[in-house]
């Protein structure tokens, strides 16, 4: 069965009561089930990370090298910032998506930018929850 990894970074253990005018209000919890239902129906096998540090997020991709078919990964405030991350997932050499739950181009000019984006097969952002299923689902197709 291929195994996804979901990777979650900085601020993304807050959802629920972080900004719900810009981020919603579905907690990390709420999306991760929604993630397992979608998983299930489509027969992947998903593995879920959240960390607030560079480095855990950096280690986590070195540590499933050959070992994950594919990543999702919402870096978060790291996008916009990590040269590390990106070589990570440049270095381990699986698909991956980027997945933002707002829209970053609507916002700050400073998350109009992404070091992760490039090393990516596609960048989602401004639908919410369902920005991780349309990744998952389009991962478990390939
Ligand atoms: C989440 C964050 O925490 C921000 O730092 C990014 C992203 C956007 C999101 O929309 O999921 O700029």
């Amino acid at each position: 069965m291929k195994k996804i990894l979901i990777i979650n970074g900085p601020n993304i253990n807050m959802l629920g009561s972080r900004e719900p005018g810009i981020y919603g209000n579905a907690t990390l919890a709420d999306i991760e089930k929604a993630i397992s239902s979608l998983a299930k129906e489509l027969k992947v096998e998903v593995e879920f990370f959240q960390s607030n540090h560079e480095g855990e997020i950096v280690d986590k991709i070195q540590s499933v090298k050959d070992k994950v078919f594919a990543i999702v990964i919402n870096p978060a405030a790291f996008t916009h910032t990590s040269v590390a991350i990106r070589d990570a997932i440049s270095a381990i050499a699986a698909p991956a998506i980027e997945v933002h739950i707002s829209n970053v181009y609507s916002r700050e000019e400073f998350r109009h930018k992404s070091y992760i984006a490039g090393v990516c097969i596609g960048q989602i952002a401004g639908f919410g929850v369902d920005g991780y299923l349309f990744a998952l689902k389009k991962l478990a197709s390939l």
